[in-house]
């Protein structure tokens, strides 16, 4: 491209590093740019906007989902949640239900929302047991794309797509069943999955370790891949870093919603007769892990692969379904169980 600014050329000797070379007014134009600044920037528009992440909680009933979601905000996400003494039962759950939170911390704000789904497994058939969990992940991403296709779209859309959906296995010490291996495999194909055995304490170390191990051969045999995926590793850095977690997926979590005196600090733990299991202790159990993943060290990145992969395999199939001669599917997510899985 000719550009009529074009310095006049210099001999390659008289060549000055790019950072000192003088603009043709000879004023600095490669020197000290400052677009470092761009990064106050950002910062100062999501202070401003905050942002929207959402999980999911999956898995048979009465494995402690209900139980973690409550641990989750009453652990160090947010405090403020936490009642002292408050004693409740918590019932069983029979419909889908969110839970917001918004938590602020050194002015950025986050609208946190888990969504807590009833347990599978009471039936004597459990055949598409996953139907529910798969059609509410996908309405949400048609909500997202018919915001998206408007003509005059809202500057932020609402974002209620689930960016992790943590997936509990009973800590059975075995292999991984067919029916947590059909719903892993399902549920991989449209959402972030994290896997984590629940109920950990009911499990010696040896038994969790071995379990784990399992775990992790049983999806690579059956090819399922949970979060984080290989695949999405953008450096070496990256895998580097993903491959440690890798190693301790899925985490051995307990969850407990009441709290304890343990040397006079309090605490969340599940009190025995042989002592308390803290939950945001490390020695104790994975919890910590659990919630540094989904809320710090990858909160961004679960959030970019939902918007880059996920939703955008769920947008192309269904534009393309909508594009297709015929009758178009307009009132639903594509695909039979809407899993993608026939497409
Ligand atoms: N030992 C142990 N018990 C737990 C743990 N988490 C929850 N529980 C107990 O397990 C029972 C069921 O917990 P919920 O949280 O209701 O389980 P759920 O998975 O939500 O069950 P559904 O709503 O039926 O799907 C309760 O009595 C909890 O106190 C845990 O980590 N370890
Ligand atoms: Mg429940």
């Amino acid at each position: 491209m000719e550009r009529s600014m074009e310095p006049p050329a210099v001999p390659e000797e008289e060549m000055m590093p790019l950072s000192v070379a003088p603009s043709p007014a000879g004023c600095q134009l490669f020197g000290y740019v400052g677009i470092e600044a761009v990064l106050d920037q950002m910062k100062i528009k999501t202070m401003k906007t905050g942002f929207e992440f959402n999980i999911m909680v999956v898995g048979q009933s009465g494995l402690g989902k209900s139980t973690m979601v409550n641990t989750l905000f009453k652990s160090k996400v947010s405090r403020k949640a936490s009642q002292p003494g408050q004693e409740e039962h918590i019932p069983k759950t029979v419909q889908l239900q969110s839970v917001t939170h918004v938590i602020e911390e050194k002015g950025v704000k986050m609208k946190l929302t888990v969504t807590d789904t009833p347990g599978f497994g009471d039936q004597i058939n459990n055949e598409n047991c996953w139907d529910p969990i798969i059609k509410y992940i996908n309405e949400q991403y048609e909500r997202y794309l018919r915001e998206e296709i408007l003509i005059t779209r809202k500057r932020k859309i609402p974002d209620t797509r689930v960016h992790g959906c943590v997936y509990f296995i009973p800590p059975t010490g075995h292999w991984l069943r067919p029916l947590d291996l059909e719903f892993m495999r399902r549920l991989s194909k449209i959402v972030n999955v994290v896997p984590v055995i629940a109920k950990a304490d009911t499990l010696t170390l040896d038994e969790r370790a071995e379990f784990k191990q399992r775990i992790q051969e049983d999806l690579k045999t059956h090819a399922i891949s949970v979060y984080p995926q290989e695949d999405f590793d953008q450096d070496p850095d990256d895998r580097v870093l993903n491959d440690l977690i890798r190693e301790k997926i899925p985490f051995a979590v307990v969850g407990a919603d009441q709290e304890h005196q343990v040397n006079g600090k309090r605490v969340l733990g599940r009190k025995t007769k042989w002592g308390i299991i803290e939950v945001e202790n490390p020695a104790h159990c994975e919890f910590p892990l659990l919630r540094d993943l989904l809320i710090r060290s990858h909160l961004q990145d679960l959030k970019d692969i939902t918007h880059n992969v996920h939703y955008e395999s769920y947008r192309v199939r269904r534009l393309n379904e909508s594009n297709r001669p015929g009758p178009s599917p307009h009132n639903g997510p594509p695909g039979k169980g809407g899993d993608g899985s026939d497409l």
